[in-house]
C-alpha cells in the first residue's frame, strides 16, 4: 500500500467511515461504543412475561428504553394515567399484564421500514402496534376465538397484514363442555389482521382449522408473497400430560395459508359473518387519549367452503418454529424432537398442489406428500431445532435448545457449515432483518432460556442472558454476554440510521388537542362539575400552576390533568401526590397526562415533579387540602 493511501485509511478508519477487517478487532473493542457515538442497530427484544419491549442498542447491549405494551408501567403512568388506561381493556375486562412473544417491524418489499413494531399478547389473545415515532403504543386489537395467541405477529411483505392464532385449541365458541370432549368441540382459528391503516388495525378474517395448537409462523416473500406459514402440533389432539400424548405421531404439520385465496373468497362472499364482542383499543396522534371502540362481529373461512386456503405440510416431529428463506423459495421447520432439520421447498409445494400429491386430508384440508414438498432435510444438525434467521449469504442459523448452539448451514446445499455455543438452552436467536426479504447481517443474537453462571448471582431469580457474536467474518466471533429483562421470545433490530431521524423530540404545543390541555400559566384553573374536579395545571422549570389547592371535600374525584409547557427536548416533568392510589406520571414536553384521585381522609397532601429536572427540581411542589364530605362551599380556588 501507498503511504498516502495507507494515511488515507487510517484517518477514514478513525474517522468510523470505514471498519477495519473483522478478526483485526478484538471482542471488546467491537463492543464498546465510544462517548458521543451511537449504536450501530436499535435492537427490540420481546420482554416475554413482563410484557412489554425492551430496546437495546447493539453492539453495546446498553438497554436504551422499556416500551410499555400490555403490562402497565408505574415508571410513566402507561395504565394508570386516564390517557392509557383504555389500552387494557379486553372483553374478559381490564388486564395490567400480558405475555408478549414476538416483536415484528412494519415492512415495505419485504424490508423493514422503520415505521411500526408489532407485538402479540400470549394470555388474553391480542396483538399490539408500536409507532417508531414516539416508541409508544398506540393500538391493541384482541382476537376472539382464539386460545392464546402464539403464531403473531408475523407480517406479510408490505405489512398488510399481521398473523395471530390459537396456542391452545378451545371450544369454539366458548361453551361449558367436558374437557375429555376435546376432540368433538376443540377448535383452531388461524386470524390475519388487517396492519397497514394506523388507528383501523383490525381481523380482516379467520380461518376455522382443525383442534391443533399452532405454534409459530411467517409469511411468504418474493415467489411465495401470498402466503404464509403456521407449525401445528398436538395433531394427536391430546388434553392431558401433552409432553407424552402429544408425542406421539412421527409428524405433525405446517399449514400453509394462501392469504391471497382468503381474500377471494371473502370478496365472493365465502364467509360466514359471526358475532362476538372483542376491543379495539386505540391512541390517536391528536387528543392522546387511548379510547376503546367495541367490535361485533368477524368473518370466518371454513376450508371447505374456500378450497386452496390452506394445504398441510407433513414436517417433523412438533416443530415449533417455521421460517422463509430471504429468497422466498424454501421453508425451515423447526421441529423441537426431530433429529434432522426438514427445508420444504416452495416450489415442490406449488407442483404438489397442481398434481394433486395428497397424503390424506383433514376438515376440507389437503394434506401434501411430505416427498412431494421436501427439499431436503439437514442430517444430525443438532438437538432440538427450533427457531431459523438468514445473514442473506445464503446461511441459515438454527438454534437448538437441547445441544445449546446455534448450527450454521448452506440450506440450498443442507450442509452444515459451524455451530456457536450458547450459555444455555437457546430459544429465538435473531439476525438484523434476519427474516426478512434483505437481511443485514453482522450480528447474531441467541437469546437464552436458562442463565444460571453467566452473571453475579441476584437470589434465585436470575436476569436472562443474550449471546452476541460477530458473523460479518468467515467464522463467528464471540463478543458480549447481555443481560435482558423478562424472557424475550423473538427479537428484531434495524440499523440506527433509519430509525433515530424519525424519532421524534417533542410534542408541539401547538398541535396537542387533548381537551383539558393547559397551554400556559394563563390558563391553569380548577374547575368544578358536581363531584368531579378539574384541575387544570401547567409544569415548567421548576414550579406547577396552580400550587395550592383548596376547596377539594371527600367524596370528591379530583383529576389532575398536568401539561407539560416545556418546549425544550429532554425536559419531562413528573406527578405525584401522597397516598394517591394509582401512579406516577411522567409528562414529557408539550403533553398532558391525567392523574385520578378519589382522596378518602381530610388532610394537606403534597404533591411534586418526581423527575429531577432543574437545580430548582426539589422545589417543584404543591400541596392539595382535602376538607371533610360536609365542608360548606364555596372555598377559594
Ligand atoms: Cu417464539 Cu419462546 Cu414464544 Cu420459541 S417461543 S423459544
Ligand atoms: S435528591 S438528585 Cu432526589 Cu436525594 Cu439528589
Ligand atoms: Cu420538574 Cu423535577
Amino acid at each position: 500500500m501507498k503511504p498516502r493511501f495507507k494515511l488515507a485509511l487510517f484517518s477514514a478508519v478513525a474517522a468510523g467511515l470505514v471498519s477495519l477487517p473483522s478478526q483485526a478487532q478484538s471482542p471488546a473493542e467491537k463492543v464498546y461504543v465510544p462517548h458521543g457515538k451511537y449504536d450501530e442497530f436499535y435492537a427490540f427484544l420481546s420482554g416475554g412475561f413482563d410484557g412489554q419491549v425492551n430496546v437495546y442498542g447493539l453492539p453495546s447491549g446498553r438497554h436504551l428504553k422499556t416500551i410499555p405494551v400490555f403490562s402497565a408501567y408505574p415508571m410513566n403512568g402507561y395504565g394508570y394515567s386516564e390517557e392509557t388506561k383504555a389500552m387494557l381493556n379486553t372483553s374478559h375486562g381490564w388486564i395490567p399484564w400480558g405475555d408478549s412473544h414476538h416483536p415484528e417491524l412494519s415492512q415495505t418489499n419485504g424490508v423493514p421500514d422503520g415505521r411500526w413494531l408489532f407485538i402479540n399478547e400470549n394470555n388474553t389473545p391480542r396483538v399490539a402496534r408500536i409507532d417508531l415515532k414516539t416508541f409508544e403504543t398506540t393500538e391493541i386489537v384482541e382476537i376472539p376465538f382464539s386460545g392464546g395467541n402464539h403464531a403473531s405477529t408475523f407480517i406479510t411483505p408490505n405489512s398488510e397484514y399481521i398473523t395471530a392464532a390459537t396456542r391452545f385449541s378451545v371450544p369454539i365458541p366458548q361453551k361449558d363442555v367436558p374437557i375429555a370432549e376435546y376432540k368433538k368441540y376443540f377448535k383452531g382459528t388461524l386470524t390475519f389482521v388487517r396492519a397497514d391503516k394506523p388507528g383501523k388495525m383490525d381481523i380482516a378474517f379467520q380461518i376455522l382449522v382443525p383442534g391443533y395448537d399452532y405454534d409459530l409462523a411467517h409469511c411468504g416473500k418474493g415467489p411465495s408473497y401470498g402466503w404464509c406459514f403456521f407449525t401445528s402440533y398436538n395433531t394427536e389432539q391430546a388434553h392431558t400430560l401433552l409432553e407424552i400424548n402429544a408425542s406421539m405421531k412421527d409428524k405433525d404439520y405446517i399449514a400453509a395459508v394462501n392469504w391471497k385465496r382468503a381474500e377471494e373468497c371473502i370478496a365472493q362472499g365465502k364467509y360466514k359473518e359471526v358475532k362476538t364482542k372483542y376491543a379495539h383499543n386505540y391512541r390517536p396522534e391528536d387528543t392522546r387519549i387511548a379510547r376503546t371502540e367495541w367490535k361485533t362481529s368477524v368473518k370466518w373461512i371454513i376450508p371447505k367452503e374456500c378450497p386452496g386456503v390452506v394445504y398441510y405440510l407433513p414436517t417433523p416431529k412438533s416443530p415449533h418454529g417455521v421460517d422463509v428463506s430471504p429468497d422466498g423459495k424454501y421453508i425451515i421447520g423447526g421441529g423441537k424432537l426431530a433429529t434432522v432439520i426438514p427445508i420444504h421447498s416452495f416450489d415442490k409445494m406449488i407442483n404438489a398442489i397442481k398434481n394433486k400429491q395428497f397424503a390424506g386430508e383433514v376438515e376440507g384440508i389437503p394434506i401434501l406428500k411430505y416427498e412431494a414438498v421436501n427439499h431436503c432435510e439437514v442430517p444430525n444438525p443438532c438437538l432440538g431445532p427450533l427457531h431459523t434467521e438468514f445473514d442473506g449469504k445464503g446461511r441459515a442459523y438454527t438454534s437448538c435448545f437441547i445441544s445449546s448452539d446455534v448450527v450454521i448451514y448452506d440450506y440450498k446445499k443442507c450442509k452444515v457449515l459451524d455451530r456457536v455455543p450458547t450459555y444455555y438452552s437457546v430459544g429465538h436467536l435473531m439476525i438484523p432483518g434476519g427474516d426478512s426479504a434483505k437481511p443485514w447481517g453482522k450480528y447474531l443474537l441467541p437469546m437464552n432460556k436458562i442463565t444460571k453462571d453467566i452473571f453475579l448471582p441476584t437470589g434465585p431469580e436470575l436476569p436472562h442472558a443474550a449471546q452476541l457474536y460477530d458473523i460479518s467474518g468467515s467464522k463467528p466471533q464471540f463478543l458480549l454476554d447481555m443481560t435482558e429483562l423478562g424472557e424475550p421470545h423473538y427479537a428484531q433490530a434495524i440499523p440506527a440510521k433509519i430509525l433515530m431521524n424519525k424519532s421524534l423530540k417533542i410534542f408541539e404545543l401547538d398541535k396537542n388537542k387533548h381537551p383539558y390541555a393547559t397551554k400556559s400559566e394563563e390558563e391553569a384553573k380548577v374547575v368544578r362539575k358536581g363531584n368531579e374536579v378539574h384541575v387544570y395545571m401547567t409544569a415548567i422549570r421548576s414550579h406547577f400552576v396552580p400550587d395550592n389547592i383548596e376547596g377539594i371535600r371527600v367524596g370528591d374525584t379530583v383529576y389532575f390533568h398536568v401539561t407539560n409547557i416545556e418546549q425544550d427536548w429532554d425536559i419531562p416533568h413528573g406527578f405525584a401526590v401522597l397516598g394517591a392510589n394509582t401512579s406516577n406520571l411522567l409528562i414529557m414536553p408539550g403533553e398532558t397526562l391525567t392523574l385520578k384521585w378519589k382522596p378518602e381522609k381530610p388532610g394537606v397532601f403534597p404533591f411534586y415533579c418526581t423527575d429531577f429536572c432543574s437545580a430548582l427540581h426539589q422545589e417543584m411542589q404543591g400541596y392539595v387540602r382535602v376538607s371533610p364530605a360536609d365542608a360548606k362551599l364555596p372555598f377559594k380556588f
